[in-house]
């Protein structure tokens, strides 16, 4: 079946269900038979960025050179799908210009802080708050929230299914799939 090469660009806070979402996600779009790729933390920052931490100026090169490799993996036609918190606005508007308006698909993944500390899978949220972590996102580093993303989930108030089908359906609505 014909797709266009697209990056799906999700962006949230830690624990808002960016890789929960993009893994469901990916799996309905191989069922409607398109090729993608995911990039996520484990198989990008524990290889390619592993001598990147989470200050400011390596979350910027992390998100940089995940915007150059998403580049490529469309270039070899893939739908790409990358999952990382990518705080900054200005580092993800940097990604879209590279990838060029048409094929860079910002999906927010908005939950509230609250709910995500709730979930805290890693308990990470905990250690942050109890000054363990320094700078984590959410708490004591920023989100910038982005303006016009393409789509918009709210892991905090729809089901993993419903967010799915959301994402889905704008991508067949403009063509993608
Ligand atoms: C935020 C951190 C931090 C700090 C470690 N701040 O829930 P997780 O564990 O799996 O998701 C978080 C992940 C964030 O990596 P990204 O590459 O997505 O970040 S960025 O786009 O900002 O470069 C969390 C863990 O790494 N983690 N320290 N200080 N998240």
């Amino acid at each position: 079946k014909k797709h266009k090469s697209v990056v799906l660009w999700f962006t949230g806070l830690s624990g808002s269900g960016k890789s929960t979402v993009s893994v469901a996600l990916e799996k309905e779009l191989h069922g409607l038979g398109v090729h993608t790729y995911r990039l996520d933390g484990d198989n990008v920052r524990h290889g390619l960025n592993k001598n990147l931490g989470f200050s400011p100026e390596d979350r910027k090169e992390n998100i940089r050179r995940i915007g150059e490799v998403a580049n490529l993996m469309v270039d070899a036609g893939l739908v790409t799908l990358t999952a990382f918190i990518s705080p900054y606005r200005e580092d993800r508007d940097h990604a879209r210009e590279l990838l060029g308006e048409k094929e860079f698909i910002e999906i927010y993944v908005e939950c509230s802080v609250e709910a995500c500390e709730e979930r805290d899978p890693k308990g990470l949220y905990k250690k942050a708050r109890a000054g363990e972590i320094k700078g984590f996102t959410g708490i004591d580093a920023p989100y910038e929230e982005p303006i016009h993303p393409e789509v918009t989930i709210e892991t905090d108030k729809q089901t993993l299914e419903e967010s799915v089908q959301l994402i889905v359906n704008y991508l067949k609505q403009k063509g993608y799939i």
